[in-house]
């Protein structure tokens, strides 16, 4: 509206020219969109039955999808926690931001998502984990897990208290991020970030869930029981395999066991299970024992031995992951109706997303850190009946650090220039764009560490995967993910691929050069 034209509407009008500007100021900012960002914690694609249907069904997350945007090709950067929560943040790779694994802590002074909302007149919200070390900042309000949080009965942290609250955390979370929509100040827009607990490990399910397939077979991913044959060594020296590195009582809910006859592995296991069990009231206890009870009496009596033991883990281990995702998938659905109830539906995006993609069984795996697509791969879903096209984004490679620059770029902000990520709005209108990325860098650095996955770094392309191993190993590896996508199959001596591995490994160091 011209200045002139402005004057005119306001002094025809019976309001001030002071409350017209109020009036319209106000308007500006209610127009741009509301979000809501939902990560769940090692959440797998697999176990979302929009991109599979082969393990759960969860019809909140399908709903969202075909409301909205399924990305297929969403990787991380570094498949572990801090890192990807800093990438996610920042838009930068884990080399800028610092947080090169869990062990780092995140600088506050370097400039985050959150915090350029806040600036922008955005009201902000953090509900749930957090992980960075240091206090979150940006947000008008936080309630966060400490460190990993716990399933039952969790402990929070505000900005002025320590404190602890009854229940299950993924509902207690859910309810406390609605909670918090009802009580903001409506004349802003709004940024929440709900950050799940499940479906981290040790993958306690809510009562409610604890029968969920109960008496089924799950099926076994053809994988499952990987000789590691011409990989590098690192696929053999990693401790994270179903079989032999699970814990029986903390991982696998066997329990009471006779503590007299464990070995180390499992005494440790023991006490990390007396410790989150020990949480339990006395009626959730007797609600457990009474759950698992006979299938663990009959696992006592079979004494299994072997690849029958191997399976009997991975279909306790798959099935109280899944249980663990049934209850994010509700909390989703009760979450999607408080928006229809109040109005908001078509004026607030909603993003779900994971910190990384989890082995679900593959190669004999729990956990993520390796280049491998169940780790890398994470599930990506973004809704906006009001400004963005439905259906599938399948063609372009996406990456974590992209999702800040998307989301200032949905809500009006100039894009800092450090940062390293692209904003893929115009993919979720739908339109087309002249250039983007042909290939993705990806650089794990936790070693050593807990499950002892090696360094490593590496290039992925939508056909190829080219991974180098470093550190205390030098050795490639080279995937053909078309003709090979459970990646068993390593290319890297064969002479037909040559030419290939030629191209990767130059593009790789240049990559190098360009992240820095
Ligand atoms: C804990 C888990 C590990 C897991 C890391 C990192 N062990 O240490 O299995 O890899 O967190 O996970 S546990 O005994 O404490 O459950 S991350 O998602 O935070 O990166
Ligand atoms: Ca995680």
């Amino acid at each position: 509206m011209k200045r002139r034209e402005f004057i005119k509407l306001a002094t025809a009008s019976s309001l001030t020219l002071s409350q017209q500007l109020a009036h319209l100021a106000c308007r500006h900012k209610t127009r741009r969109p509301n979000i809501i960002f939902i990560m769940s914690d090692d959440h797998a694609s697999r176990a979302i039955s929009c991109y599979d249907d082969t393990l759960i069904r969860t019809p909140n997350l399908d709903r969202l999808a075909q409301e909205g945007k399924r990305v297929d090709l969403f990787f991380c950067t570094n498949a572990i926690c801090a890192p990807s929560r800093a990438s996610i943040l920042t838009g930068q790779y884990s080399s800028r931001h610092g947080v090169v694994d869990n062990s780092q802590e995140f600088k506050p002074s370097q400039a985050t998502l959150p915090e350029l909302l806040q600036q922008a007149g955005y009201q902000t919200s953090l509900i749930g984990k957090w992980h960075l070390k240091t206090a979150p900042i940006g947000f008008d309000y936080y309630l966060i897990l400490p460190d990993q949080g716990d399933y039952y009965n969790p402990e929070f942290i505000d900005k002025s208290h320590r404190f602890q609250l009854p229940g299950y955390v993924t509902s207690i979370l859910t309810s406390r991020a609605i909670d918090w929509l009802k009580s903001r100040d409506r004349q802003k827009p709004f940024f929440l970030c709900l950050h799940h607990k499940a479906s981290h490990r040790n993958w306690m399910p809510d009562i409610e869930f604890l029968s969920l397939f109960r008496d089924q077979e799950l099926p076994v991913p053809k994988t499952f029981f990987d000789d590691y044959q011409n990989r590098c060594p690192a696929a053999s020296l990693q401790e994270m395999r179903i079989a032999d590195h699970s814990y029986l009582t903390y991982d696998l809910k066997l329990f009471p066991l006779d503590d007299k006859q464990l070995n180390d592995h499992e005494q440790t296991g023991l006490a990390y299970w007396n410790s989150v069990f020990s949480r339990l009231t006395d009626d959730q206890k007797k609600i457990w024992e009474e759950a698992y009870r006979e299938e663990n009496e009959e696992f006592k009596r079979k004494k299994l031995e072997g690849p029958d033991l191997a399976l009997w883990k991975y279909q306790r281990y798959i099935k109280d992951y899944l249980r663990t995702v049934a209850s994010i998938d509700k909390s989703l659905g009760q979450l999607l109706d408080y928006l229809d109830q109040a109005g908001l539906s078509d004026s607030t995006i909603v993003i779900y997303t994971s910190d990384q993609g989890f082995f679900l069984g593959e190669h004999g795996w729990f956990d993520k850190r390796f280049m491998y697509e169940p780790s890398i791969k994470t599930p990506l879903i973004i809704r906006y009946p009001d400004g963005l096209e439905k259906g599938v984004e399948k063609d372009h490679l996406l990456l974590n650090i992209d999702l800040a620059p998307t989301i200032m770029d949905v809500a009006g902000i100039d894009i800092p220039p450090d940062i390293q990520g692209s904003s893929f709005k115009r993919l979720l209108q739908g339109m087309k764009v002249s250039s983007w990325r042909e290939s993705i860098y990806y650089h794990y650095y936790e070693y050593p560490g807990v499950h002892s996955v090696r360094r490593h770094y590496g290039i992925r392309t939508k056909q190829h995967k080219l991974i180098h191993y470093y550190n205390d190993l030098d050795c490639w590896e080279l995937f053909d993910l078309e003709k090979d996508p459970d990646e068993v199959v390593n290319q890297f001596s064969n002479p037909e691929y040559q030419s290939v591995k030629e191209v990767l490994q130059n593009r790789l160091e240049e990559m190098h050069r360009e992240i820095g």
